[in-house]
C-alpha cells in the first residue's frame, strides 16, 4: 500500500478487518519488519489520540518515529505555489517535503481543512502534495476531507460489538461552539456504507455532507425517527458544507445533544464519537459513562487501525 487517505486505498474491508484483528491478538509479531526503518508523523494541526496511537503502532512494527508539530519550533510553511514570500511564511511546502521524505521512509501528515476555501480543503492540496513530492507512501492522520484511520478504528469496534451481521448505524449531528471540518462524518459515511452496514444520517437542514461520501446512506432531519432501532450511535459535530454556508455554524441548538431519552429511543445502541469530545454539548455525562459507550475502546483501536496501515506500507517497501 503505498497510501492511505481514503476506503479504496485499503481494498477489502473483511480481510482489513480480520487482519486488524489478528494484530490485535498479538500486536508484537511483526516487531522485526520495521526494524531501521522511520516513520515521520507530520502535525499541522493539534491530537492526542493521533499522535499517541500511531507512534505506538510504529513501535509495536520495530519502527524509528520522528514527530514534526510544524507549528511549534518549525519554520512557517507557504503551501499556495506562486505566492511572492514576502510574509512571515520562510519555507515552501515544495522543498520542504522532498527533504522531510529524504529523512524517513513512511510519511503520515495531519493537515485538517481550512474551512475558508472549499476548492482547496476538498482538493486536499496539503497531502496531494505530500504524495506526489515526497516520494514516500503517506497515509492520512486526518486530512482536510476525510479520517481514515478513524473510520478504520471505528469498524474494527463494531466488528468487535455488532449482534446482528448488518447493525443500524445511525450518525448524528450534535452541536459544538467551534466551527469542525467535515472530515470525520464524511469518513464515517463512506466506511459504514462500504462495510454494509445499515447507516443512517441525522443532521438539521443546512448540515448536508458532499454527496460523494454520504451515497448509500439515508438522510433524515428528524433526529428521534433516525435513532428510533438504532444499535450503533455515533455522534459528531460538523460546519455547513453546502455553499453559500461553507465552514459555517448554523445550529447551536442543544435538543440534538444526544441524551439518555435519545438512547432510550434505540435498540439498546451503543454509543460512539472520536474524541475529543465536548461533554453536555455533544452527549451528556450519563450516556458516555454508561456501560454502552465504546468512546474508550474505539480509542484504544486506533492503535490497531494504525499498525494494520503502516504494516501494509512496509510491507510494500520490501
Ligand atoms: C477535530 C475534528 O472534528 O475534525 C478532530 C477530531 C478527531 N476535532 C476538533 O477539532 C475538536
Ligand atoms: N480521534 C482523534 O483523531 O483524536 P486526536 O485529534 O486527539 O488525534
Amino acid at each position: 500500500m503505498n497510501k492511505f487517505t481514503t476506503v479504496s486505498d485499503i481494498g477489502d474491508l473483511k480481510k482489513a478487518v480480520a487482519e486488524a484483528l489478528e494484530i490485535k491478538k498479538d500486536r508484537f509479531a511483526y516487531t522485526d519488519l520495521g526494524k531501521n526503518k522511520t516513520l515521520l508523523m507530520i502535525f499541522f494541526n493539534s491530537s492526542l489520540r493521533t499522535r499517541l496511537s500511531t507512534q505506538k503502532a510504529a513501535m509495536n512494527l520495530g519502527m524509528n518515529v520522528m514527530v514534526l508539530d510544524v507549528n511549534q519550533g518549525a519554520w512557517k510553511l507557504e503551501t499556495e505555489r506562486g505566492v511572492i514570500m514576502d510574509g512571515d511564511k520562510a519555507e515552501h511546502l515544495l522543498e520542504a517535503i522532498p527533504v522531510m521524505g529524504s529523512y524517513c521512509d513512511i510519511i503520515g501528515v495531519r493537515s485538517f481543512a481550512g474551512l475558508k476555501d472549499k476548492s482547496e480543503d476538498y482538493e486536499e492540496r496539503v497531502v496531494e502534495q505530500f504524495i506526489k513530492y515526497s516520494g514516500r507512501p503517506v497515509f492520512s492522520m486526518e486530512a482536510a476531507t476525510g479520517h481514515p484511520l478513524q473510520s478504520f478504528a471505528d469498524l474494527i469496534t463494531i466488528e468487535e460489538h455488532k449482534k446482528t451481521e448488518r447493525p443500524k448505524v445511525v450518525m448524528t449531528w450534535a452541536p459544538h461552539p467551534r466551527a469542525l471540518p467535515q472530515a470525520v462524518p464524511n469518513s464515517f459515511v463512506q466506511w459504514m456504507v462500504a462495510a454494509g452496514y445499515d447507516v443512517t444520517v441525522t443532521h438539521p437542514e443546512g448540515y448536508e455532507l458532499d454527496e460523494k461520501f454520504t451515497a448509500g446512506a439515508k438522510i433524515d432531519y428528524d433526529q428521534d425517527r433516525a435513532l428510533a432501532g438504532a444499535d450503533f450511535v455515533y455522534a459528531k459535530n460538523w460546519s455547513a458544507y453546502a455553499d453559500p454556508n461553507y465552514g459555517k455554524i448554523l445550529s447551536t441548538d442543544r435538543s440534538w445533544t444526544v441524551d439518555s431519552a435519545k438512547m432510550a429511543l434505540t435498540n439498546n445502541a451503543f454509543f460512539m464519537h472520536c474524541l475529543p469530545v465536548r461533554r453536555n454539548m455533544i452527549v451528556t455525562d450519563d450516556v458516555i459513562e454508561s456501560p454502552q459507550s465504546l468512546v474508550i475502546p474505539e480509542a484504544a483501536n486506533r492503535e490497531i487501525s494504525a499498525q494494520t496501515v503502516i504494516k501494509r506500507m512496509l510491507e510494500s517497501l520490501k
